[in-house]
């Protein structure tokens, strides 16, 4: 079992699809431990995205991410960081596999609907900066689960 951080970008939210994006995440079996809708200060946009401080697009970045309320979502599944990133797609919606959140959901890379962790030591950064431990539920189970460990 892992941990990743997902975050529903504001374009997503404004467009009525925090409920397609959850879905596909609970449909593929991973839990939610962690959930909250909450509008980022700049502060704690710029400590989120620190690794692109120094790129052209991180002004951009930034005003958009604090434009209005993003959900934070904290995923725990098993090789979840990479497993998210597989239901994610790529950065750019354009080169993103059918099938995938962001080929399905968006077309440019300025507005892709979806941030989600890249590797462990970032999933475990980016959940400290969005949630309080107290926050979270750890090792709950899903019925499912249950029923795969009686088979
Ligand atoms: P990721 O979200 O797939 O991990 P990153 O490289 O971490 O991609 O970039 C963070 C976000 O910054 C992307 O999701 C995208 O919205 C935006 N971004 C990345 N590269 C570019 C670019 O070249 N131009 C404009 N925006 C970009
Ligand atoms: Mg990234």
């Amino acid at each position: 079992m892992q941990r990743t951080f997902i975050a529903i970008k504001p374009d997503a939210v404004q467009r009525g699809l925090i409920g397609e994006i959850i879905q596909r995440f609970e449909k593929k079996g991973f839990k939610i431990v962690g959930i909250k809708i909450l509008e980022l200060n700049r502060k704690t946009a710029e400590k989120h995205y620190e690794e692109h401080v120094n790129k052209p697009f991180f002004e951009n970045l930034v005003s958009f991410i604090t434009s209005g309320p993003v959900v934070a979502i904290t995923l725990e599944g098993i090789n979840a960081v990479e497993a998210a990133r597989k239901l994610i797609g790529a950065t750019n919606p354009a080169n993103a596999d059918p099938g995938t959140i962001r080929a399905d959901l968006a077309h440019t890379m300025e507005r892709n609907v979806i941030h989600g962790s890249d590797s462990l030591k970032n999933a475990e950064r980016e959940i400290a900066i969005f949630f309080d431990e107290s926050e979270l539920i750890p090792g709950w189970k899903r019925d499912l689960e249950e029923r795969f460990i009686k088979l």
